[in-house]
Formats: structure tokens, C-alpha cells, sequence
């Protein structure tokens, strides 16, 4: 036993140091098709779902995704899009529409954990992981470099694949990020993984609902939001209900304890921010004494602080919105995004 350990920590540093192949999940992909209720997901995306296959933490695990072509004439380039926490892949879909009408292969994983993909009994959930599995799922494809787009937490993974796989990224795009600041250190009690699955396990359409109106979308509220607030209830009360509820506290404990705030000076890829100056967005501020919870998610002071840390970086803010600016102001986003990246 001893020995096999050994020898596949042996493979993983041969690969690590050849230029060509960067370590990463190694599997396969099924095309399906399969049924619109996955792993505990009956949402219905707007492309076809296919599977990376691969093996992880010793058991075999499924990862989601969308695959989708260039709707002109291809300009060569992938873009892969990370979700937030309270997202999955198809809340990209306008962002996915518009990058394929430029020409864009647009990769759209749903992480382990969440929506369409495998909620394990037993995982370690770490920003490095997913980013493991995401550079696997790409390299099944025959992906080689990205652009990679990734919005709240999904914003945060973005900086930690950007640390980790460099090499293979062309330029990247941070949307209203979560882990802009180390939450623990400002202060934000630790909670437990039981504790937070209490809370996971009451969310309801209200409760979703309510934090988001707040705390995305400045107080308002588009009936188009709640397509992505019942594709979340569906999870939460879906086949793999008590599965979820627990990686997603999981995933809680992994934004608190793997913070990426100290490394933003490190990232050498060309990388565009995006903030909403009125994102309120702080994990652990519901938790937090009010003395704690008022010095956090302030996106405005946020934004340009983190923004002069990463060596080469163009930040935008948009003054009036909120968390979730490709959602509340499709147009204007899509205009900011394409104009930084035929910036190139
Ligand atoms: C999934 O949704 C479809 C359409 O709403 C419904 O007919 C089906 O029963 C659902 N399946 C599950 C397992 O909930
Ligand atoms: C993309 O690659 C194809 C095939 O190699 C090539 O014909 C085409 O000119 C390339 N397009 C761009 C925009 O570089
Ligand atoms: C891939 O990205 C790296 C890092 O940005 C860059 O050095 C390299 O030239 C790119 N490779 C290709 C084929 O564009
Ligand atoms: C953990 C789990 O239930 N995974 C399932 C996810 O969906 C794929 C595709 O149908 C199944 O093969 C897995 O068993």
C-alpha cells in the first residue's frame, strides 16, 4: 500500500515538472445523454449536459458540464465560466450566448458538489481541488490555454486556478469576487460544518430569495432572478437533498479556511476585475458581531485595493449595481467583458 502511494506521488511530480502537462485529474468524458434529474439536479440546462469521469480523493466522481461551439467563426480561444455558490452553470447562459457569437468555445463546468455534478458522502473541499478537477476536465476536452471568467465564488477559484495553473491561461476575468478579504482574519467567527448545515438545510425559496434581494441586487428584485433561486430550491429539496446540504457547508468552511486575499500579488496572468460598487456580499457577515460584519464586503474599497495588488490588472466598477452584474445589466457587462478582452 505503502509502496502504490509512493509510487502515484511519484507520477504527479514527473508531470508537474514537465512544461506541457500541468498535474491535474486525469478521466474521461461521457457525452450522455442523460436525464434531466442529475446527481439531484432536475433543473433543465440550455445545452446538453456531458460528464467528466474521473477519479478523486479514491473514489470515482462525475463532474457536469456544458461544452458549447462558436456560433461565427471560430477566433480559436476557450473560455471556461466558474459559478458562484448560489449559481450553477446555466446562469452563464447570456454570457455563454454572447462569447459563442464572438467566436469563443465555451466550457461551463458545474463543480463537484453542486447542481448537476457528484455531492460525495466524504470530500475535502478545497479551491485547489476544484481547480485540479476543472484543469483535468480540460485537458479531457484537448483544451489547452483558457480565458477563464468565474463570478463570486466562482471568482474566487478563478485567482486560486490562476496561482496554480498559469501557464495555461491566456488572460482572466473576475466578477464580483468572494475572498477579496481573508474573512477570518477581519474577524468572522468560525463557524462548524454542522453548524452552517443547520442553515443550509432551512434555505427556502424565502430565505434565498431574501438574502439575495438584499445582498446581490441592491434591494431589487427582476422576476427573471428567480429562475436561478428555484434551480437552487430544486437542489435543496431534490434526490440528493441531504448530500448537498452538507457539501455545501462544506464548501462555507472551505471559503472561510482557504483564502486567497494574501496571494493577489502573486497571479502574473493579464486579469480584469469587475465590481458591483453596492456588492454587500462578506461570508460570515450574518454570523459576525455588528462591529465585525460593518467592515466587511465593502466592494467599492475592496475593488481598487485588490486591483493594485495583482501585478497587471484593469479594474471596472459599475456604480450602481450589485453582486451580479451580468445578470442585472446583461448589456452593460457584456460590453465591459468584450472590450477588455479585444483589448488583447
Ligand atoms: C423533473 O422535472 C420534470 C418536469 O418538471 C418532472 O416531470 C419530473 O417528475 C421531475 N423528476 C424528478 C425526479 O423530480
Ligand atoms: C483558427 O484556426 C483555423 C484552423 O487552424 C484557421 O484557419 C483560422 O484562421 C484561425 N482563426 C483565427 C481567428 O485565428
Ligand atoms: C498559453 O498561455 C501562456 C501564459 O499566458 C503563454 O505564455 C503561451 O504563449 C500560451 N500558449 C499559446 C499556445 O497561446
Ligand atoms: C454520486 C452520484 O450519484 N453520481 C452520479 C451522478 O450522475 C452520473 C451520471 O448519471 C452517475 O453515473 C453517478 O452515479
Amino acid at each position: 500500500m505503502k509502496f502504490s502511494l509512493l509510487s502515484g506521488l511519484a507520477t504527479v511530480l514527473l508531470s508537474a515538472g514537465s512544461a506541457a502537462a500541468a498535474a491535474a485529474a486525469t478521466g474521461t468524458i461521457d457525452n450522455g445523454p442523460f436525464p434531466d434529474d442529475l446527481n439531484g439536479s432536475n433543473f433543465t440546462y440550455p445545452w446538453p449536459v456531458k460528464v467528466f469521469q474521473f477519479t478523486s480523493q479514491l473514489q470515482p466522481l462525475q463532474m457536469a458540464f456544458m461544452d458549447i461551439k462558436p456560433t461565427c467563426w471560430p477566433n480559436n480561444k476557450t473560455a471556461v465560466l466558474f459559478h458562484g455558490k448560489n449559481f450553477c452553470g446555466p446562469t452563464w447562459e447570456t454570457t455563454i450566448r454572447t462569447l459563442a457569437g464572438r467566436g469563443y468555445r465555451v466550457v461551463v463546468p458545474d463543480q463537484v458538489g453542486f447542481c448537476k455534478s457528484s455531492k460525495p458522502a466524504a470530500y475535502q473541499f478545497s479551491l485547489n481541488q476544484f481547480a485540479w478537477n476543472t484543469r483535468g476536465l480540460l485537458n479531457a476536452l484537448g483544451v489547452g490555454n483558457v480565458t477563464v471568467i468565474g463570478h463570486s465564488m466562482g471568482g474566487m477559484m478563478t485567482a486560486r486556478f490562476g496561482l496554480q495553473y498559469p501557464e495555461t491561461i491566456d488572460e482572466m476575468v473576475m466578477v464580483d469576487p468572494v475572498g477579496l478579504e481573508d474573512y477570518v482574519q477581519k474577524g468572522v467567527p468560525y463557524i462548524s460544518v454542522d453548524d452552517s448545515a443547520v442553515t443550509e438545510a432551512a434555505s427556502t425559496y424565502g430565505s434565498i430569495r431574501g438574502y439575495e434581494q438584499a445582498v446581490y441586487y441592491v434591494g431589487e428584485w427582476k422576476p427573471a432572478y428567480d429562475t436561478w433561486v428555484n434551480m437552487l430550491v430544486n437542489i435543496y429539496y431534490g434526490s440528493k437533498r441531504d448530500a448537498y446540504v452538507k457539501n455545501q457547508a462544506q464548501i462555507v468552511d472551505m471559503v472561510l479556511t482557504s483564502p486567497v486575499a494574501h496571494y493577489f500579488g502573486d497571479l502574473k496572468p493579464r486579469t480584469l476585475l469587475i465590481v458591483g460598487d453596492k456588492d454587500k456580499t462578506a461570508i460570515g457577515a450574518q454570523w459576525s458581531p455588528p462591529d465585525v460584519a460593518q467592515t466587511l464586503g465593502h466592494f467599492d474599497v475592496l475593488g481598487p485595493l485588490v486591483a493594485s495588488q495583482i501585478p497587471d490588472c484593469t479594474l471596472y466598477r459599475f456604480a450602481n449595481l450589485g453582486h451580479a452584474p451580468q445578470i442585472s445589466d446583461p448589456d452593460a457587462f457584456h460590453k465591459v467583458l468584450l472590450g477588455w478582452l479585444n483589448t488583447q
